[in-house]
């Protein structure tokens, strides 16, 4: 059995609109209230996955949560009274950023020798406190071979949970056993602290990890504030490198000593402030970026277009492009419509360490597949949600109708 990292990407559903509903989110703050354009938000998305099904050779996906999700709206009794982001809310196609999907354990780490995913309670934010039920539905039928997966409930609430956003993998090869690293947030601060430290240790203990092998860290707290609201912001892992921001975690040195301590061959790439300032780098997402390794063993950083266009971040990469560090190659691309609500390359993709083998078939990606997805996206995804459209029947009919249209497409018909 082989065992590699398959990227499951969420495609960007027909409902994607800027509500502005995540507090500490910069990016979904400041374009509150703009037009949103899902079609092209998708195709970008689509794009993004051809790139990678051409770099990596297996690309997964997971597919838009039903929405609007008229159980959450009867449960908040909307009337006109309500607040305006509680009519939003039920709309939210937040599920496309994957990266929130689960925490997942691949096969070598866990104590019975099979992959561990948890879906993330989300509890922090309304809007995507409803996903995990479906997400859980999704997963338990893409990784359903109980023989090679196994899918958990959620950490209970209290307990924040936010994913594999807040979880890095170390190890000598994706298929070798590796070194988990969970980053939590302290609660205090001006902007939520959405990953919680218990609900890191429990989804770590139901995994049935090796303690020896499990890393806590806590978040830097100036990192939340200037609007670092997952790690993922901040740093991102591949193998044995950590490419990281200098203030992303509360003691920085620290940190490193406590991922050597479990895994020596730790290499850090480490951006400093004088370099690119926390603040540019948290408005690029120069770290939210999918850091992969190629064919010949080099490892390339999948970066959002915004990089290229900042003078300091893009000096940066090409300095590091001519560097003999172990990232020999920097790859814009353009994922705006999820950008400008805070989710960039890395958001968007939940990685599964596992044989694609063992995967329903039905969320791997090839190009046959990718051509249905984009004719589907270009028939039946809106054009463009304003958001004073958010309260139309008619728009909720062509959101629903595109993804019956999209599950039709996928014979994924049993998520309807
Ligand atoms: O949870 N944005 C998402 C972005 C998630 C990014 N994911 C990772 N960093 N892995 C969030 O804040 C915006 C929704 C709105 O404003 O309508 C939103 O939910």
């Amino acid at each position: 059995m082989s065992l590699t990292e398959v990227n499951f990407d969420g495609i960007v559903g027909p409902s994607h609109n800027y509500a502005g509903l995540s507090l500490g989110n910069m990016a979904s703050a400041s374009h509150k209230g703009d037009p949103s354009y899902p079609r092209a938000a998708a195709l970008q998305g689509v794009a993004k996955m051809r790139g990678n099904l051409a770099r990596l050779g297996v690309q997964g996906f997971l597919l838009p949560l039903p929405r609007p999700n008229s159980a959450l709206q009867s449960a908040l009794a909307l009337d006109e009274t309500a607040a305006p982001q509680l009519h939003a809310a039920p709309w939210s196609a937040s599920s496309m950023w994957t990266a929130n999907a689960a925490t997942v354990s691949p096969a070598p780490d866990t104590a019975d020798g099979k992959c561990h995913l948890t879906p993330a309670n989300l509890i922090t934010m309304l809007h995507r406190a409803q996903e995990w039920p479906d997400t859980k539905r999704m997963l338990e039928i893409a990784f359903g071979n109980r023989d090679h997966f196994t899918v958990h409930g959620i950490a209970p609430p209290t307990f924040g949970d936010e994913g594999a956003a807040n979880h890095m993998r170390f190890c000598e090869r994706h298929g070798a056993v590796g070194v988990e690293v969970f980053v939590y947030g302290r609660p205090g601060g001006r902007f939520p602290a959405r990953q919680h430290e218990q609900a890191s240790r429990l989804v770590a203990r139901a995994h049935g990890l090796d303690p020896a092998k499990c890393v806590f860290i806590e978040q830097n707290p100036a990192a939340i504030e200037a609007g670092a609201f997952h790690n993922d912001v901040v740093a991102v892992a591949n193998e044995r490198v950590l490419f990281t921001h200098a203030e992303a975690f509360a003691d920085q040195q620290g940190a490193y000593e406590a991922i050597r301590a479990a895994f020596p061959a730790l290499e850090v790439v480490e951006v400093s402030s004088s370099a690119v300032p926390l603040d540019e780098a948290i408005r690029t997402y120069l770290f939210n970026a999918q850091l992969i390794t190629k064919s010949d063993g080099s490892m390339a950083l999948i970066v959002p277009e915004e990089c290229r266009e900042s003078p300091l971040v893009w000096s940066y990469c090409e300095g590091m492009m001519a560097g003999n560090g172990p990232i020999r190659e920097v790859v814009p691309v353009d994922v705006r419509q999820s950008m400008a609500n805070g989710g960039g390359p890395a958001c968007l993709r939940l990685r599964v360490v596992c044989d694609p083998e063992t995967v329903d078939s039905r969320f791997l990606l090839d190009e046959a597949k990718a051509d249905r997805l984009e004719k589907t996206i270009r028939t039946t995804w809106p054009k463009q949600i304003d958001p004073g459209d958010l309260a139309s029947p008619s728009l909720a009919k062509s959101v629903v109708d595109a993804r019956y249209a999209l599950l039709g497409a996928l014979q994924l018909e049993q998520l309807g």
